[in-house]
């Protein structure tokens, strides 16, 4: 609690004057009375709702924080798409602010739901700045024939995910979230699942930089015909766009994991396996050829290639990647392991549900098998697995702490798991 608090308050930073709107209705969705005179209250009972809260911090200068009860649903409910001022439909946001909640575990996380509400849930309008979702579930958002199920950001802004769980959100495209140009995106520690697009992203579309850290994506679809994907990362024509994938799990995604289409992609310590088709597919668009940067990673199970890179396309050597095919990302060093088996384990959850992913099994040759050069600055690997595990770690016990290829770090004081886990 303790470090949640602190985090919360290190997010306030900054926020001078910061109000704090304590929502305390959410089976019911009411417009607030009076925006602007700082008071978060609904027109009967003295309310805060939600959407009361997101009005009232937009209509007051400067950030705010919106907190969320723990064990709660918010219901979304007063339906009417293209309005822009949060009263109705998508919850409209137009000044810098904070909104989630302070409590723990991950399953007392409060959800937003926004089954009845015919609209994607929340819009962060374009010039707004920084704005944080912390220790939230959004579900059930949708943008037909519109974009970010969960999350449209519009240009000019800096939105921050920590902890937020994203599930069965749909849009024409990005299914949870689409970024829009001159944006950036940082997500760490969050779940895209089972969220669905029909022509681009199953969970995400990003035309801004985005840095994706310990994250689960997994189950999204996407119904295009031609490259289906769960992360399509577009060519921006202002500004620059890119991904950054760090310590993260793609997998089970219909029909790629992740499409970079004349934009930078970089992916550091993570896993991404059993996508129907491909992982990754780095094309360019137009004469944009990007650069295409895998390192410390790991890939298997794709009935048509780990990793597909077009002829113009950058592919950097960072290399200390284990790919199970002999795809043509992975060509350029010895330090790549190709058409080798990462004897990974089957899916895992940790303690709390929140996160999935495969761990190497025993005898698997991602253990202590990655850059040499210790986490840090520069070229090594990262600093924490997926879970937060401080890595180097001696996993094979030979008594050298080196980094794993992929998202998990083995942890060197387990002797054994289970039956299940022995992958030989
Ligand atoms: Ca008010
Ligand atoms: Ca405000
Ligand atoms: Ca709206
Ligand atoms: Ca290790």
């Amino acid at each position: 609690m303790k470090k949640l608090f602190l985090s919360l308050l290190l997010l306030m930073h900054g926020f001078v004057s910061a109000a704090i709107f304590q929502v305390n209705l959410t089976v019911q969705d009411h417009v607030d009375d009076n925006p602007g005179d700082g008071v978060c209250d609904i027109p009967t009972g003295g309310f805060c709702t939600l959407r009361a809260a997101v009005m009232e911090a937009n209509a007051l200068p400067g950030g705010d924080i919106i907190i969320l009860p723990g064990n709660s649903t918010v219901r979304l409910t007063i339906t009417g798409s293209g309005e822009n001022a949060g009263a109705t439909g998508d919850l409209d946001i137009s000044d810098p602010v904070v909104i989630g909640t302070f409590v723990e575990p991950t399953e007392d996380f409060p959800t937003i739901d926004g089954s009845l509400l015919n609209d994607r849930i929340f819009h962060v309008l374009s010039s707004t700045g920084v704005v944080t979702f912390v220790n939230v579930r959004m579900v059930n958002g949708s943008a037909d024939f519109s974009s970010g199920g969960a999350i449209n950001i519009g240009i000019d802004n800096q939105v921050e995910i920590n902890r937020v769980w994203f599930e069965d959100n749909t849009a024409d495209t990005g299914g949870a979230i689409y970024l829009n140009e001159l944006s950036e995106l940082n997500v760490i520690d969050s779940v895209f699942k089972g969220n669905a697009a029909v022509s681009q992203g199953g969970a995400m579309v990003l035309y801004g930089n985005a840095d994706i850290d310990k994250t689960t994506i997994f189950e999204n679809l996407n119904f295009n015909g031609e490259v289906e994907e769960a992360v399509y990362v577009g060519l921006a024509q202002f500004g620059t766009s890119g991904l950054t994938l760090r310590n993260s799990t793609v997998f089970n995604n219909s029909n790629s994991g992740i499409f970079g289409f004349g934009a930078d992609v970089s992916i550091r310590n993570s896993t991404i396996v059993n996508n129907n088709e491909r992982g990754v597919l780095s094309n360019p668009d137009g004469n944009q050829n990007p650069e295409l940067r895998i390192r410390n990673s790991v890939f298997s199970q794709h009935s048509v290639s780990n990793c597909s890179a077009g002829m113009a396309v950058d592919v950097i050597a960072d290399n200390w990647n284990l790919s199970s095919d002999e795809s043509t990302c992975f060509e350029l060093s010895s330090t790549n392991l190709t058409e080798t088996d990462p004897k990974l384990t089957g899916i895992k959850s940790d303690q709390e549900n929140w996160h999935s992913y495969y761990r190497p099994g025993f005898y698997s040759p991602v253990v202590d098998s990655a850059h040499p050069t210790t986490p840090g600055p520069g070229i090594g690997c990262e600093a924490e697995d997926q879970r937060g595990v401080a890595r180097a770690q001696d996993g094979n016990h030979d008594g050298n702490a080196r980094c794993d290829r992929g998202a998990i770090e083995l942890l060197e004081d387990v002797i054994f798991y289970d039956d299940f886990d022995i992958a030989y």
